[in-house]
């Protein structure tokens, strides 16, 4: 097949790949609906693809892994950068030349018999100046498929990368899904990733975590500029204006169900709207006007699916309706639809469960068992979200007023608080912490440090990234930089149970938030930041649920349970060295000190 593009530089890095890995044939995906229809009928002729109920899912397709390729692998994924110290404490490192050695070897020859689809793709709105191009090479449709949602593909992208090296390489090779020579690879230093003997989203859609975080994170600190982990949404007031927040958390906190918030019903009646311009990734630079716009470099939805249902989150599930992949859920073979663990009560009597096992739904639910894996997915076309803003596809994105970092604390971190200021706000992101639920492998209760969520998807060393973060707020006029906030919608009292509704009454926490932004409203000052009064907090039409009691009791800040916190950050610390920026042992100091 004729390539799409006169550029060199793709065209000798394929040739070079393909000499590697020696496909039967090569085919440009060229983000045609026709060519990618083939491409769906192909993949359920072998059986990679099921076409699920047309009426009830139209265009929306099953497909399962395998069973040892269900989630993202920290541990061998590693960043590759010629000095260890420059991956940093937090990353698993290997030395580039070793790496590739590794990697070639592995991945030679693993395209016998198959087909080398060439992926090009812009993370961000095509021809944005916010937006980046890659382009992935894979022997997998599922992942042609999943790149056609998740990002924008085709033609067009190479047309406005014309000439230009300026491209992020991405080499997917399946290989034998072998768990023991599975490795997920970025090198930052080279603009490149490579990924073997997986199929499983996060490792092998590269434009995601890989590219649009990893290598990103590094390519923001040398062009002045930020990747984060961070959602974006829009809050709508009754006037009409749409204020834009980035927010940051750890994975389990809820953060595709807050980018998509349904507004509680006494907001909705006053005309309080929410829009979502992203769930999962925002690529942030300063604007002309010296505020800081973020865009979403996804055009889909990648979302966890149990859990999902008309309660916690109507827009995500009513996202899935058409043009989805599932992945690892479990079918319905009466109506051949798609089920899930939280869905709905109703588990399917006549079931297949994620590894395709024939099962009765209430009788092995009966068990214990799960249906779907608890990291099943769905990847969802962005347009079907009912909720999506209207600024989705603006080239410029959207101007930030507030980023929110947050995480999962039974005790410690009051509903919401304020920075006092840029980098006592870049010290509370870096010491965001999460306590596991059961829901992961492990203990449950354990504190687990991400700083900003970034832990598994920072590109280069943490303490160069928060001083990216320091550095970047020397460019901005302190009127016009975002302010920075922490939540926690999980503290609970001695009983255990949760002291906040949380979903869609979030929105009054946000709306406490933007009040802070406009000055609006006054704050207590506490040892940690700016606390609100309880009484400014709306908690109208929660009557039973939330009093001002129990508010007051989740905005408090316990002085020996964060001096505890203050030694497990000093701990936290001490891995980074002389990388830590001096602001933060600053800030530390400060909290101590303001702690006595
Ligand atoms: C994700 C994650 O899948 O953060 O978005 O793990
Ligand atoms: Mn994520």
């Amino acid at each position: 097949m004729a390539s799409l593009t006169q550029n060199q530089s793709v065209l000798s890095w394929i040739d070079e790949k393909a000499e590697l890995v020696k496909p039967d044939k090569i085919v440009w995906i060229d983000g045609s609906e026709e060519q990618i229809e083939a491409l769906r009928a192909e993949a359920c002729s072998t059986g990679e693809l099921i076409k699920l109920n047309e009426e009830l899912l139209p265009d929306c397709y099953y497909h399962r892994t395998a069973v040892n390729d269900v989630a993202r692998v920290e541990d061998r994924t590693l960043i590759c950068t010629k000095k260890e110290e420059d991956a940093g404490p937090t990353n698993h490192w290997m030395d580039p030349e070793k790496a590739y050695k590794m990697l070639y070897d592995i991945a030679r020859d693993s395209y016998k018999g198959r087909t080398m689809y060439v992926i090009p793709y812009s993370m961000g709105p095509v021809g944005s100046p916010l937006a980046k191009i890659g382009i992935e090479l894979t022997d997998s449709i599922y992942v042609v498929l999943n790149m056609c949602i998740m990002t924008r593909v085709g033609k067009k992208v190479l047309d406005v990368l014309g000439d230009s090296n300026d491209w992020v390489r991405g080499l997917h090779c399946k290989c034998a899904i072998d768990a023991e020579n599975r490795w997920i690879c970025q090198f930052p230093e080279d603009n490149t990733i490579i990924s073997v003997n997986s199929g499983y989203g996060g490792n092998v859609l590269l434009g995601k975590k890989c590219f649009a975080l990893r290598i990103a994170s590094y390519q923001g600190k040398n062009e002045g500029w930020q990747a984060e982990h961070m959602l974006i949404l829009g809050i709508e007031n009754p006037q009409g204006e749409v204020k834009y927040i980035c927010a940051a958390f750890p994975s389990a906190c809820g953060k595709t169900n807050l980018a998509m918030l349904i507004p509680p019903e006494g907001y909705r009646k006053k005309g309080y709207k929410v829009w979502c311009v992203g769930d999962d990734i925002s690529w942030i630079r300063k604007g002309e006007d010296g505020r800081l716009y973020a865009i979403n470099p996804e055009n889909g939805f990648f979302g966890v699916a149990p859990g999902t249902n008309d309660h916690s989150n109507p827009n995500a599930l009513a996202s899935t309706k058409k043009g989805t992949i599932f992945t690892n859920v479990a079918r319905n073979l009466d109506d051949n639809t798609v089920w899930w663990e939280g869905l709905d009560k109703n588990p399917p009597v006549n079931a297949e469960e994620w590894t395709g096992k024939k099962v009765n739904g209430p009788e092995w639910k009966a068990e214990g068992k799960n249906l779907a894996h608890p990291n099943s997915r769905f990847t969802a076309p962005a347009v079907n979200c009912p909720c999506i803003s209207s600024e989705f596809e603006n080239p410029q994105g959207v101007p930030i007023s507030a980023f929110v970092f947050g995480g999962r604390r039974a005790k410690l971190a009051p509903l919401v608080y304020q920075s006092r200021d840029w980098n006592h706000g870049v010290f509370v992101g870096s010491i965001m912490a999460s306590e596991t639920t059961a829901a992961a492998a492990g203990a449950v209760g354990v504190v687990r440090r991400d700083p900003m969520a970034m832990l598994p998807f920072c590109g280069y060393n943490m303490g160069d990234y928060w001083k990216h973060w320091i550095d970047i707020g020397k460019t901005l006029d302190p009127d016009k930089a975002p302010k920075i906030f922490n939540v926690n919608w999980f503290r609970k009292d001695d009983e255990g149970n949760f002291l906040w509704p949380g979903f869609g009454d979030n929105l009054r926490v946000l709306e406490w938030i933007l009040k802070r932004c406009d000055g609006e409203v006054d704050a207590k000052e506490t040892a940690i930041g700016y606390v609100p009064y309880a009484k400014d907090i709306n908690i109208e039409g929660l009557e039973g649920e939330v009093s001002l009691d129990s508010l007051e009791s989740i905005l408090d800040v316990d002085k020996s349970l964060w001096e505890t916190e203050a030694d497990g950050i000093a701990e936290f610390y001490g891995k980074f060295g002389d990388k830590l920026p001096e602001e933060l042992s600053e800030e530390l100091e400060t909290l101590k000190a303001n702690l006595k």
